[in-house]
């Protein structure tokens, strides 16, 4: 039996004592027991009906069991689906509904809100909690710790991950064994990671940053992985004495730069820093470099291609662009307007194709054919240039889409949700330049009877929409600027309501 990801990730660790996750708490899970759970979860997860194909839907606490978790569901020959912690259970119900899982984990006090959709949707629900209780540990315990791998090829379904859309509606992104497994081969190699470092994971586990790009070159290359909780800077100024690689987002250092803890001693011992998800501010950049002698290295990727560019490891790390093509990622730049490819040196839509590159978006053939050209290139929706030597800058984005924090935010969906307020007649949300998380939503709202209250506006959307996703500030206008064509114009928005 094979199975592309497993064989390459798990499998070769059976044996492996070394520490592979240490805890908060100060556990520490080796490799060899962290293989010895995800085979016990393999069987609850079998037990509880999962097929190969299923999808296992989990939005449950950053704990080593819910990464053995990921580890069973490839082994069972399963689809994982990871969930934002922050989702209300009005965002959940669109997954549940749209995947159709056969497991959804959750913690216990989700429970009865989740009741009623999973049983809906034909789900049943298993529970993981942050000490690591739970029913589907409970249905683990007393497993063996052998199981029988589902055999699984690499254009096979390993996972599938939602971004938003610009119309509002999420999009599940279907990635194969081949898709991951060919991305944290090429990272591993360029990156240099082996099982000598120590990575920093401060990431969540339910987005491509930090269950892909982190953990699976862990896993690919027997890396010991301090597991955190949450970004906190204390330990993070603990751990770095101790270790040798951290990835982050952009926050993660502006955050780290604000605190006189961060010195060149301290990070002597740090072989790399890796960022990505948002774009790294030059700024950023050279007062890293001058308060730690480090330069941050910085990549680009998105959930539907893994990582596609990577500032070279060795070589310049060149502020405002993201390096080379990453593997066997080819990365063209197409006019917008007729997809044809552009010379080095102007700017236009980035478009990748590689192994990297996923399987489509889950039950839109639609959308699919819209994004994902018949030739195998991807479009982004990021506007960008290449240089000579083929080194790739982001310039900006086609797509309205605003990162705060690393976190994609639509304002489509947002404005969806506003819209159906009462007394709204229409709203416009945008991004503007914040300190602490790269961009911040602002809503310009315009009122039947116009008022300054947004009190009512926050009361509607808190069951709706997750917090990170919730305007940061109101704004209430009379009428909002359009174009001749009737465009709402958000740079002017911007640029009047900007700070
Ligand atoms: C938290 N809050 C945010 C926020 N994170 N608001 C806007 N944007 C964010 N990103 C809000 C909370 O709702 C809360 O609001 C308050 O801030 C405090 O919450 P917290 O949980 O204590 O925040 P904190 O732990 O400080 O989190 C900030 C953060 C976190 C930057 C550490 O957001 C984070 O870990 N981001 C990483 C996201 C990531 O992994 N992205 C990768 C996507 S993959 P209130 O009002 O209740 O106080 C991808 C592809 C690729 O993009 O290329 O990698
Ligand atoms: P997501 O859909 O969450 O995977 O986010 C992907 C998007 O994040 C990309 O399309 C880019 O717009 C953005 N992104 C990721 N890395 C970078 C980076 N280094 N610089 C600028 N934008 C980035």
């Amino acid at each position: 039996m094979t199975n592309t990801l497993y064989d390459a990730l798990i499998a070769p660790h059976r044996s492996n004592d070394s520490p592979f996750l240490i805890t908060d708490s100060g556990n520490t899970v080796s490799f060899a027991d962290f293989v010895r759970r995800a085979a016990q979860i393999a069987h609850a997860l079998q037990k509880n009906g999962v097929t190969p194909g299923d999808r296992v839907v989990v939005r449950a606490p950053k704990v080593s069991e819910t990464l053995a978790l990921y580890a069973a569901t490839i082994q069972v020959g399963a689809i994982y689906l990871p969930l934002n912690n922050a989702y209300t259970a009005e965002e959940l119900t669109y997954f549940i509904n749209d995947a159709s899982p056969t497991v959804f984990v959750c913690e216990d006090c989700d429970v009865d809100a989740m009741t009623p959709i999973c049983d809906g949707a034909g789900a049943k629900i298993l529970t993981l909690n942050a000490d690591g209780s739970g029913t589907l540990t409970d249905a683990a315990d007393g497993q063996s710790t052998d199981f029988e791998t589902v055999s699984r090829g690499p254009d096979d379904l390993a996972a599938l991950l939602y971004t938003s859309g610009t119309t509002g509606r999420s999009k599940g992104a279907m990635l194969s064994h081949k898709n991951l497994l060919s991305n944290a081969q090429a990272l591993t190699e360029l990156w240099g990671i082996t099982s000598a470092d120590r990575l920093i994971h401060a990431l969540p586990i339910f987005h491509t940053h930090g269950l892909f790009v982190a953990m699976n070159t862990s896993l690919l290359a027997g890396t010991q992985v301090r597991f955190m909780g949450k970004f906190d800077l204390d330990m993070i100024f603990d751990e770095i004495p101790k270790s040798t690689l951290m990835m982050g987002v952009p926050t993660f250092y502006t955050r780290m730069l604000g605190d006189d803890r961060l010195t060149k001693d301290l990070v002597k011992g740090m072989r790399l820093f890796v960022s990505g998800s948002a774009p790294l501010l030059e700024e950023t950049h050279e007062a890293f470099e001058a308060r730690t002698g480090q330069r941050i290295l910085e990549r680009y990727g998105m959930t539907e291609t893994n990582m596609i560019a990577s500032n070279p490891y060795d070589g310049a790390r060149i502020a405002g662009t993201v390096g080379f093509p990453i593997g066997n990622a080819e990365v063209q730049v197409t006019d917008p307007d007729n997809g044809n490819p552009l010379p080095a040196g102007d700017i236009g839509m980035i478009e990748v194709r590689g192994d990297n590159v996923f399987k489509g978006y889950w039950n839109m053939p639609e959308k699919t054919k819209e994004e994902l050209r018949d030739n195998g290139f991807f479009i982004t929706g990021d506007l960008g240039v290449l240089d000579d030597e083929g080194r790739l800058s982001i310039v900006g984005r086609a797509k309205d889409l605003i990162i705060s924090g690393g976190y994609n935010i639509y304002p489509k969906e947002i404005e969806d949700v506003l819209n159906e307020a009462p007394g709204v007649v229409e709203s416009a949300v945008f991004g503007v330049p914040h300190p602490d998380f790269g961009e911040a939503v602002v809503a310009a709202m315009v009122m039947e009877c116009r008022q300054a209250d947004d009190a009512p506006l926050k009361d509607f959307i808190a069951p709706k929409l997750a917090r990170f996703k919730q305007p940061k500030t109101f704004v209430f206008l009379d009428e909002l600027p359009r174009n001749t064509m009737g465009k709402v114009q958000k740079n002017i928005l911007r640029d009047q309501h900007g700070r």
